[in-house]
């Protein structure tokens, strides 16, 4: 059902439930619970320069309450509204080693992993951040959840969105059936729908990468960037560069102007091999969002994100993701 803009993400929750017959209404009451989190980190978010300016910084804040680093503050909060809502059975965040169990007696039926502040390096110099997440069906039975129900593909994913703290803030999120953008009314509290099913353009002129480690990269993705960066008009060449060093802002420009965004393996680290981004929270929730718009997403052995089994938590991945067209090259290029 096509909704006209303005209309309001429960609404939207609602009445996408409504159009699935055998809906429970627990996914809607997950994802509800997930904005309540999200806006209340938002506010601190917006408080965040003011924590000095209004001399509280240090130990405690104006309601004598400690005053917590925002990506702290961000974990606690989701991991405390999550736990005793019912609606999962467990919980994994980049900032929690171990699997997070549920409060005993409200064990749910899916699971969640989530990035509370990604980006937080960028914290201090007011660069849009963002907490990104996914859900999927529990595997076990009943009870306490494990690590078997997070680690699953995430082909097998039922939700997956992030929000964004920058110039205004934003959900963007999909159960499956396109994805959809909200900005957030600060005056009234409440998401309002402004992007509709969104579609990432299939070609673009922008690429995202940390090209200081161009040297670390393995040759075809040297070659690729080198070709993007080569001048022929009629292919559209050469590309724009555009890198926050934020995730969710370099992919949120990409997913609404077009772009391919690139964190590839880096040949420095032995021990990690992969890249720096890590697939539970970060590259599956993301890879499902953009295919749910249209375009793609790989690791740089060519492998679809979406397909890759999980086999650790905090695991990491190379990440190409973005516009059809663009990662259609890159995998051109990953062929040779
Ligand atoms: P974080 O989750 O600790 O913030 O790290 C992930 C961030 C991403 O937001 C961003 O894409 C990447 O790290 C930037 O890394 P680099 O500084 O190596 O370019
Ligand atoms: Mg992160």
């Amino acid at each position: 059902m096509k909704r006209p803009v303005g209309v309001t993400v429960i609404r939207q929750i609602l009445d996408s439930q409504h159009m699935h017959r055998q809906a429970t209404g627990d996914l809607s009451g997950l994802l509800t619970e997930l904005i309540v989190a999200g806006k209340i980190i938002s506010a601190e978010v917006n408080m965040a320069g003011l924590a000095d300016v209004i001399g509280v910084s240090g130990k405690t804040n104006i309601q004598g309450e400690e005053v917590q680093k925002l990506d702290e503050f961000a974990n606690n909060t989701i991991k405390r509204r999550m736990a005793r809502s019912g609606y999962i059975c467990v919980m994994t965040s980049e900032e929690d080693d171990d699997i997070i169990p549920v409060r005993e007696g409200y064990e749910g039926k899916y699971s969640l992993a989530f990035d509370p502040m990604d980006g937080s390096s960028n914290i201090d110099v007011n660069v849009s951040i963002g907490t990104i997440f996914s859900i999927h069906r529990r595997v076990t039975q009943s009870g306490q959840g494990t690590q078997d129900d997070l680690l699953q593909p995430g082909a097998s994913l039922v939700a997956a969105g992030y929000i964004i703290y920058g110039s205004s803030t934003m959900l963007v999120y999909s159960t499956g059936d396109g994805v959809h953008g909200f900005t957030l009314d600060p005056s009234v509290g409440e998401f309002f729908l402004s992007h509709p099913d969104i579609r990432i353009p299939e070609k673009s002129k922008y690429f995202s990468v940390n090209e200081g480690n161009y040297h670390y990269w393995r040759p075809e993705i040297q070659k690729f960037v080198n070709y993007l960066k080569e001048v022929d008009a009629d292919s559209g060449r050469p590309y724009s560069s555009r890198y926050i060093g934020s995730l969710v802002a370099d992919f949120h420009r990409n997913l609404i102007t077009g772009g391919v965004f690139l964190y590839p393996s880096d040949c420095r680290n032995p021990a990690k091999p992969k890249g720096k981004l890590r697939l539970l929270y970060e590259a599956q929730p993301l890879a499902f969002l953009v295919e749910q718009a249209g375009g793609r997403a790989l690791n740089d052995n060519g492998q679809r994100i979406l397909d890759i089994q999980p086999t650790q938590l905090h695991e990491r991945v190379s990440l190409i993701i973005g516009s059809k067209g663009d990662v259609d090259m890159v995998e051109g290029f990953l062929r040779g």
